[in-house]
């Protein structure tokens, strides 16, 4: 049985092996001679890899590609975690090369230019990848040097950042070093993804100092550029009650422009009061950087006056390029930008695609699902589900608006697994279905 058991391993093994040469054989020979695709997916993000798992099952692998500079592919929301040392970063991430779906030709480049009107981007070399139907998923780039001082302030072990893969782990340094003052938490004046991932990393600070008894040595200050704490009323008024539980300051639309680190200053300009500033002291400081559309997107025809790709808010179709689709975070569809959003997204735009490719008019419609796991301490989490007019669009049938023991390990240890094994490949399209089946009976 073992000896049957150890032969079915090798020859597993030895399949993959010739799997993995045979894509490799495919690739470089695509990347060699092809230069057109049915299907073109530009990113290899969450949007741009979930796209082309469910597009490969409906033309056939060779019929798409992927273009994407990066070696490795990462999954981000679980960085939250990696901050506050409670998770490690090498396990947040996977080779491209193993998450691209097998068959699908990686064209390792970046876009530098979208010619719409000739069916064609151009990449790295000056070469031309022509398209029938593109699917754009190029994200968003952080701007950190927006702010005066970064990036190289985060040479200063007292500054951290959670949105870089370079940044995160110096949160969980700063955090470890902190002794006595301010630690102080940022929000951007720009759209963010995961609008609540700069304050779940202040209530996890605000836990390991108690777990660790310096909170009576911590200010904990969030300075947000938004009048608000959070954009939807239910879980905004569960999080102002924790911050009061807990004793944090949150100062209203403030916004991070420069950083001393000679002086251990923060500078914030005030929005309401323009030209005027307030200099906080740091022993602690978490940037959540300014973000925009990629600038490839801004200075191309398929931007709209903010720069963000111009797509129909309920099939993803682009506004004036009808064979041009978007998805995830670059596009300026109105709800916020998470993983969770991408995964409702790609459902309603593979029907999207499916039809206009029968030349037939798209009939599903996004409602805006997105979601954010406040994450409120190192074992408690706020389950934060809403649609595009911010109202609540629970899944489970209690009420999400509570911290939860169980939610907390819903965005630890179940959500990595849906992301590699199902949102990537293509078989998870966000939890509508769970939603209705667990509400049955239910108002
Ligand atoms: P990305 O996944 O960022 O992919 C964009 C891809 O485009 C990248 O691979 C990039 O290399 C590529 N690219 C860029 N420019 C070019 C170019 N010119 N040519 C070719 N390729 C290019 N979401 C949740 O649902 N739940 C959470 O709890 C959560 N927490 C988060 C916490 C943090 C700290 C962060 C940073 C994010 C979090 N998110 C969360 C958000 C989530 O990770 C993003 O919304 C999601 O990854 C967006 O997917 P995307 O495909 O639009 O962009
Ligand atoms: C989700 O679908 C998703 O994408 C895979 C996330 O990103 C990691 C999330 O954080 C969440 C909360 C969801 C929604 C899933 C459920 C089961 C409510």
């Amino acid at each position: 049985m073992a000896a049957f058991q150890v032969r079915s391993k090798l020859f597993e093994l030895g399949l993959q092996t010739l799997n993995t040469g045979v894509r490799e054989f495919s690739i470089s020979l695509s990347c060699a001679s092809k230069n057109h695709y049915d299907v073109l997916v530009v990113g290899g993000g969450t949007g741009g890899i979930t796209m082309s798992a469910r597009l490969k099952r409906k033309v056939g692998a060779g019929n798409v590609a992927i273009i994407e500079p990066s070696e490795r592919h990462y999954y981000q929301p679980i960085w939250t975690l990696v901050g506050a040392g409670a998770k490690p970063l090498n396990k947040s991430g996977q080779s491209t090369a193993s998450v691209i779906p097998s068959g699908v030709p990686w064209i390792k480049s970046s876009v530098q230019e979208f010619d719409p009107d000739k069916n064609l981007v151009r990449i790295d070399d000056g070469k031309e990848v022509s398209y029938k139907y593109l699917i754009v998923a190029l994200g968003l780039q952080l701007q950190y040097d927006k702010i005066k001082g970064l990036p190289d302030g985060f040479n200063d072990t007292k500054i951290g950042s959670n949105y870089s893969v370079n940044f995160v782990e110096k949160t969980w340094r700063a955090l470890q070093d902190f002794r006595e003052g301010n630690a102080i938490f940022t929000f951007p004046n720009t759209p963010v993804k995961c609008a609540g991932a700069p304050q779940k990393i202040m209530y996890l600070a605000e836990h390991y100092f108690r777990k660790t008894g310096k909170r009576s040595k911590a200010n904990i200050i969030y300075n947000t550029s938004l009048p608000v704490i959070f954009g939807v009323k239910k879980y905004a008024d569960a999080l102002l009650e924790i911050i009061k539980a807990r004793n944090i300051d949150v100062n209203y639309r403030l916004n991070l422009i420069e950083v001393r680190t000679d002086k251990q200053e923060a500078v914030f300009e005030m929005l309401d009061h323009p030209g005027e500033t307030k200099t906080f002291q740091y022993e602690m400081l978490h940037v959540t950087p300014p973000m925009a559309a990629p600038d490839v997107i801004q200075k191309s025809p398929l931007a709209d006056t903010q720069g963000w790709l111009d797509v129909d808010k309920e099939n993803l179709q682009h506004k004036r390029y009808s064979n041009v689709f978007g998805i995830g975070d670059c596009t300026n569809l109105p709800t916020s930008k998470t993983a969770a959003a991408v995964a409702a997204q790609s459902a309603i735009l593979s029907k999207t695609v499916s039809l206009v490719m029968k030349n037939q008019k798209p009939t599903h419609k996004y409602n805006g699902y997105t979601s954010c796991p406040l994450v409120t301490a190192y074992n408690r989490c706020i389950l934060a589900e809403f649609d595009y007019d911010a109202q609540p669009l629970e899944t489970f049938p209690f009420d999400q608006g509570k911290e939860r023991w169980s939610m907390f390990h819903m965005k630890a240890d179940l959500m990595p697994p849906l992301y590699w094994y199902a949102l990537l490949k293509g078989f998870w399209g966000g939890p509508g279905p769970f939603r209705k089946l667990m509400r049955l009976g239910m108002k």
